[in-house]
């Protein structure tokens, strides 16, 4: 059986598990976070960092290379488009949500969640606050001006470009961040479409069950 490990709360895990469970692959989880990274994890993730993926033929880390090995060892579902242009589009967007939609969001989350859950401290609201004013609105701006009425980023498929993107929109929901809706109405309107996918759901079940604990 295939095993993925890191916490299901990174966006970056939580990315892999959308691939996984779009591909109907049986996984287990070995939920680790980058605050106790175990002793040796360099052999299965030299850069020490969540997810790392093995199987029966590899083992390997990063997201975005477990994604597209999955999506060729396995081409049913597919989670990234065949059309050339479609297909450097989802890598594009993929690329935006895990470094820039990150940068922007990812500290809320971080403030917010993992500080006061995790590390039991306080969240530095000045830095969220600035992180809310300063580093959101662009980036925020670009995805609304991307999306279309209707479908996802790339098409009327989920991809791996939804996957990357949606994992960041539930932390920052999870962070407490609400998108304001007259600013960015494809933004609010797209996050909606993508969490009322079964997909999502069971996803957002899930961490609920597991925060609950
Ligand atoms: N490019 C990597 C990024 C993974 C990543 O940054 N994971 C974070 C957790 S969300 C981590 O492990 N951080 C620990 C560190 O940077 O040392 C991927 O796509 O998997």
């Amino acid at each position: 059986m295939a095993t993925l490990h890191g916490a299901p709360l990174s966006p970056f895990v939580r990315k892999v598990i959308f691939a996984l469970e779009t591909k109907g692959i049986d996984f287990d989880i070995n939920p680790i976070t980058p605050v106790a990274i175990p002793e040796g994890f360099e052999k299965l993730s030299p850069l020490k960092k969540i997810p790392a993926f093995e199987d029966d033929l590899i083992s390997t880390a990063d997201s975005s290379v477990i994604c597209e090995y999955l999506d060729q060892r396995y081409p049913e579902n597919p989670i990234y488009p065949q059309d050339l242009v479609a297909r450097a589009k989802v890598r594009w967007f993929e690329e935006y949500a895990d470094t820039v939609l990150l940068s922007a969001c990812g500290p809320i989350f971080f403030e917010r969640f993992v500080k006061v859950h995790l590390m039991k401290q306080e969240s530095d609201e000045q830095r969220i606050q600035n992180l809310i004013e300063n580093d959101i609105p662009p980036v925020f701006d670009y995805l609304n001006e991307q999306l279309s009425d209707a479908g996802f980023i790339v098409g009327a498929s989920l991809t791996t470009a939804d996957f990357a993107l949606g994992s960041n929109l539930i932390n920052t929901m999870y962070a407490g961040h609400k998108i304001d809706s007259e600013r960015w109405p494809k933004l609010v309107a797209y996050q909606q479409r993508l969490f009322a996918t079964e997909l999502f759901q069971r996803r957002l079940t899930s961490d609920k069950a597991m925060m609950a604990q």
